[in-house]
């Protein structure tokens, strides 16, 4: 890429392969393409729109290589800052502009930030089951894929459909890990309205305990098990779970409480000293500013693409790991390829970078986001194609339109409505 490069096209394709998609191409005058996730689960077209009427205008005619003053343009010069479809446009922009910038110097990204400090990245899956033998059964599936972090979901007595429990439980694996794009918290449900879901906390916090003890004692001491609270319990609920929990060694307890008002985590951090992992609803540093100085979590989940891309996301990182917080991103089916691709790029390059979660994907959508990054014995790397390591096939992409679809919402017995 020469000095005076410059983008000549800006487009967004969506695509859906199972589950929607959007995915953002930056073409430059010297014929350079660089990739960006933007797909924002159950709000894609919000985000669409922002890329298509409010960004590509404004980015045609820049410099490609000016990566970090573009983000600054993106996030200052819009005034209305912060939020999930600004950041995921932001993140899209800035990961199409290092995805450029990687294949113009013909280097992996992550030796464009620094190299690698390790050799591979550790990764954790789900496994999840509407009864407890199906949950294990679920997660020797997924031992016997040779990863070695599980997280552990399932039903709850009573209740029918509650976040996290896949119908038909993990699919075959891809080659490239399992697939759980079949997973009940994978695609968001399709149909023009959102399924509603009935919750009870207290049949939750009954069954909790049991179900990952029975996992902890099925699994040994040394299997990494992991459990996602999904931001269904008050603090105080989340505590005593955090306490119940102890003896079961969690690697993490997730979003254990809507975490808008991050203080309130000083209550859980008093009573409980299972590991807290919080932040993949949040799409800034200030969001989750004061869960990592005062020490209040120990993972922070926030993603490529929903927190302002590959330059917000290290300096995410870099304030996490003064306080000796560590990063476990989320990476659920519903974020592209091209985002674990950045992920990946960030984790082989980030000290206090843990785990990536990897959810897998249907074959049909590895065939249509090609990529360098691969799955082996528990562990990802990101590969050491130019850039990103990502091309999207186009034609094969056209080929599956966008589908209205949501996330389901929780109602509890009286009505009112939950977090889901
Ligand atoms: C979950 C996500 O993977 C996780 O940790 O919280 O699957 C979440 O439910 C989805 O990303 C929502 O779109
Ligand atoms: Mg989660």
């Amino acid at each position: 890429m020469s000095a005076t490069d410059t983008i000549v096209a800006v487009d967004v394709v969506i695509t859906s392969p199972g589950r929607n998609f959007v995915t953002l191409k930056i073409t430059t005058a010297e014929g350079l393409v660089g990739w960006g996730d933007a797909t924002l689960n159950g709000r894609e077209l919000a985000v669409a729109s922002y890329l298509r009427d409010h960004v590509a205008p404004l980015l045609v005619g820049r410099d490609p290589a000016r990566i970090e003053d573009t983000w600054q343009y993106l996030y200052r010069g819009a005034y209305w800052r912060r939020g999930p479809v600004t950041m995921t446009s932001v993140g899209a922009v800035d990961l199409a502009l290092w995805d450029i910038k990687g294949k113009a110097t013909g280097q992996p990204v992550y030796q464009l930030l620094g190299g690698a400090v390790r050799d591979r990245i550790l990764t954790y899956t789900h496994a999840s089951g509407r009864d407890v033998p199906r949950l294990l059964d679920a997660i020797d599936a997924q031992r016997a894929r040779g990863f070695l972090a599980v997280r552990a979901q399932s039903g709850v007595p009573g209740l029918g459909t509650v976040y996290g429990v896949s119908e038909s439980g993990p699919g075959p694996g891809s080659g490239a890990g399992p697939d759980h794009a079949r997973a009940g918290q994978g695609p968001a449900g399709r149909g023009a309205a959102p399924d509603v879901e009935i919750w009870d906390t207290d049949a939750y916090l009954r069954h909790a305990p049991e179900m990952l003890a029975a996992a902890r004692a099925h699994v040994g001491p040394e299997l990494k098990l992991l459990h996602d609270v999904h931001h269904r319990l008050t603090p105080g609920e989340a505590a005593r779970l955090g306490r119940a929990l102890e003896a079961v060694n969690l690697f993490w307890l997730e979003d254990v409480t809507p975490a808008e008002n991050q203080e309130v985590l000083r209550h859980v951090r008093r009573h409980t000293t299972v590991p807290l992992a919080i932040g993949e609803v949040f799409n800034t540093v200030w969001e989750c500013q004061t869960l990592i100085t005062e020490q209040l979590i120990d993972f922070v989940r926030t993603c490529v693409t929903h927190a302002g891309g590959i330059s917000h996301l290290r300096r995410i990182a870099a304030l996490a790991e003064i306080w000796q917080v560590r990063l476990g991103p989320h990476g659920p089916s519903d974020i592209s390829p091209v985002a674990m691709a950045a992920s990946l790029h960030v984790g082989l390059s980030t000290p206090n970078f843990a785990i990536q979660e990897y959810m897998g994907y249907e074959p049909v959508v590895h065939e249509v986001f090609r990529h360098a990054w691969s799955y082996e014995d528990g562990y990802l790397h990101p590969g050491d194609e130019p850039g990103l390591g990502i091309e999207v096939d186009e034609a094969l992409a056209a080929r599956f339109p966008y589908e209205p679809a949501y996330l389901p919402i929780a109602r509890r017995q009286d009505g009112s409505v939950s977090d889901w």
